[in-house]
């Protein structure tokens, strides 16, 4: 669009948000139009494990499961009974850790996140908070779309897991800047649980909270979605302050030329007769 009859701070503001504005529009159409929970985390942390207790797959068939690394592309699996689509994605590991677009398309597009952090090995590292502040600054509202899964956490002893995740807890409210939803979980132990009908195991894994979590999420639109009414809004405003500058301007311009015609016809009807008597005399000497 060309706005350059605009003062330049608002053409420039009206220019980059137009371009978010269609980017985020053209990849909400390549986006697949159904609820996702993507689940991030680092290698070797649980997430595939996860994915697969979440869909009721005691046996780790639809996502591949081993003690090194092994996911390494997005992998999805629509469960048929909730419509839900879950995508377990590739661990990060300090050589892969980056502002990777591809990672950052996964994460907005998803209705709901789940971050996966071995709690075994205690507090988040490094690498950990950084893509949980990356997370923040890439997905609106990580509060309330965020679910943090400290895994590996069944036989753990009740004090040390306490001040494990007290201290997880603190680091993520501190160095993130959010309070997100966290529970100390066990996926191993809720397959067993759940093929073995043992309730009180189940229950002790949490991740019966953590599908309730989803299910309380069902109504949450997803981060794109949400960027996309935000950034539509202002986009809005700012065209709307555009449109009223122009009018003011037109306004301004429009006083001027009557109040240049009115001096010139005062100066007219001031000079009119002496103008008309020099040129009769002028007349005169044809
Ligand atoms: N005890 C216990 N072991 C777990 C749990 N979650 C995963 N594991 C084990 O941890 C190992 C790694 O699990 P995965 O689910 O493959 O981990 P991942 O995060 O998908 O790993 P990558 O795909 O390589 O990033 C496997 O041996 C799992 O059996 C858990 O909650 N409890
Ligand atoms: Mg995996």
């Amino acid at each position: 669009m060309n706005y350059r009859y605009l003062d330049a701070e608002l053409a420039a503001r009206l220019e980059e948000i137009g371009q978010a504005y269609d980017a985020a529009l053209a990849r909400r159409e390549e986006a697949a139009d159904v609820f996702s929970v993507v689940i991030i985390g680092q290698q070797n942390n649980g997430k595939s494990t996860l994915c697969n207790a979440l869909c009721r797959d005691w046996d780790n068939r639809k996502f591949p499961v081993a003690d090194r690394r092994l996911t390494s592309s997005v992998q999805e699996e629509l469960d048929e009974d909730s419509g839900i689509l879950y995508v377990d994605t590739p661990g990060f590991s300090s050589a892969t850790t980056s502002d990777d677009e591809r990672a950052r398309a996964e994460w907005i597009r998803a209705n709901l996140l789940i971050f996966v952090h071995s709690i075994r090995s205690g507090e988040l590292d490094a690498d950990e908070v950084r893509i949980l502040q990356s997370l923040e600054s890439a997905v609106s509202d990580l509060d309330r779309r965020l679910f943090v899964a400290c895994s590996k956490a069944g036989g753990e002893n009740p004090d040390n897991l306490r001040l494990k995740m007290e201290s997880v807890r603190t680091q993520i409210r501190e160095l993130v800047g959010i309070d997100p939803a966290i529970e100390a979980v066990d996926s191993v132990f809720y397959q067993k649980g759940m093929e073995k009908g043992n309730e009180q195991l189940v229950a002790s894994t949490n991740i019966p909270r953590l599908l309730d979590w989803i299910a309380a999420g069902r109504n949450m639109p997803s981060s794109l979605e949400t960027f996309l009414r935000k950034t539509g809004d202002e986009y809005a405003r700012l065209l709307e302050q555009a449109r009223d500058r122009q009018r003011a301007d037109m306004d301004g311009m429009n006083s001027r030329r009557q109040s240049d015609k009115n001096r010139m016809l005062s100066c007219w009807t001031s000079h009119e007769s002496s103008v008309r008597d020099a040129w009769n005399r002028c007349a005169r000497y044809k």
